[in-house]
């Protein structure tokens, strides 16, 4: 059973800095896999209580959220039995270890308390479930499907954030599966500031027989894209996306040029882009809150990707979002293979982390 590929990667990052054949070493190996069907075997005890093996899986990709949260919750719940501030008040801080946000928990906190009180419950089995039911229609609230809509020829996809959240991982996945789904793709390499970006968008393309729109790095992103936009339409393509550089979000030179992509995209088909996803770094923290801000700021968000989910205790950072922005979040990044790329859930994420 092989649900996490390892690779030791650390060191070729802390390597990383300037050194353009190391970075591209690196960031040509981000999707790996040949789409062969993984087999999931679920253990006995969990198949014979009707655990389904994709959530099965999707709990083992989130299983450092789960120890961090859900298994915290089961160990507070089965210590203590009585209802009491101390109850709330460790509830609290399992929900803020995991970033769910001071706002959001006290929401949830508050909610778990009227639905006690309204149901005239009083042990702890109680609040757990309540607060299983208060996370889910958080997260459902947020659960809202990429629709490609087909009278786009082409949908078009922008993709930003800050650096090395997984954009253009994502764009690889994203385009293999649709790709998959009988739709032409094509992407654009609109992040022209690296070399190694452009190669690492080349490079997949070629491997998946997807065709990439690139120029010379230091070309305008703008310009990359719109031209992509006029190449998709001759070649009848069905979705593009469309790359960026990672950049600050507290850069107001480079959010400026994310405002000019959108805005030549427009001169193109004025309905363009059709999706706008921010991916944001599941371990981010409270800093994801300032980065959906300010991207959406300069391009209105249309969805979320929360990547690295796998690699984080902090997935509660999805509530967070939802609590304080409500933006679609579309997909999970749940691992660096091509199908760890998951259709957003809510009731499967939430039974994920808390089962
Ligand atoms: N574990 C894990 N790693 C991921 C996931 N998504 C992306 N990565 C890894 O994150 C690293 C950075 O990914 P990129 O796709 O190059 O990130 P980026 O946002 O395009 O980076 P810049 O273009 O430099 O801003 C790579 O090593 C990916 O394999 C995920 O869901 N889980
Ligand atoms: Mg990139």
């Amino acid at each position: 059973m092989k649900f996490f590929k390892r690779k030791n990667k650390k060191n070729k990052e802390q390597l990383d800095t300037n050194n353009n054949a190391v970075e591209s070493t690196k960031q040509q190996d981000s999707v790996v896999d040949n789409n062969t069907p993984e087999e999931i075997v679920v253990p006995p005890e969990l198949l014979a209580q009707g655990v389904e093996p994709h959530q099965y899986q999707l709990s083992q990709q989130l299983s450092k959220t789960n120890d961090n949260f859900g298994k915290k919750m089961k160990h507070l719940f089965s210590i203590k039995k009585k209802i009491d501030e101390d109850l709330f008040e460790e509830l609290e801080t399992t929900l803020l270890m995991a970033d769910v946000g001071a706002a959001a928990s006290m929401d949830i906190i508050d909610n778990v308390r009227k639905s006690l009180k309204r149901k005239n419950l009083s042990d702890s089995d109680a609040v757990f479930d309540a607060l299983k039911v208060q996370l889910t229609e958080l997260a459902r609230q947020v659960e809202q499907p990429l629709e490609i809509d087909d009278s786009k020829q082409p949908f078009v996809i922008l993709v930003v954030g800050v650096n090395g959240v997984g954009k253009t991982t994502t764009i690889a996945k994203l385009a293999r599966k649709y790709k998959s789904m009988g739709k032409n793709v094509m992407l654009a390499a609109g992040d022209t500031f690296r070399a190694a970006a452009v190669e690492q968008l080349k490079t997949w393309g070629e491997r998946e027989n997807i065709p990439v729109m690139a120029q010379n790095t230091g070309a305008d992103s703008a310009s990359v894209i719109f031209d992509a936009m006029n190449s998709a339409k001759a070649k009848n393509i069905d979705v593009l996306i469309a790359d960026t550089a990672g950049r600050l979000h507290t850069q107001s030179n480079l959010m400026q040029e994310l405002e000019k992509i959108s805005r030549v995209m427009r001169k193109n088909d004025e309905t363009a882009p059709h999706e706008t996803l921010i991916v944001i770094d599941g371990g981010t923290g409270q800093n994801a809150i300032s980065q959906v801000r300010e991207f959406n700021k300069a391009n209105k968000l249309t969805g979320v990707v929360i990547t690295k989910l796998d690699g984080t205790p902090k997935g509660g950072v999805l509530f967070n979002l939802a609590s304080e922005f409500g933006i679609p979040v579309r997909f999970i990044g749940v691992g660096e293979k091509s199908s760890d790329l998951k259709p957003y859930n809510a009731a499967e994420f939430v039974e994920a982390i808390i089962s």
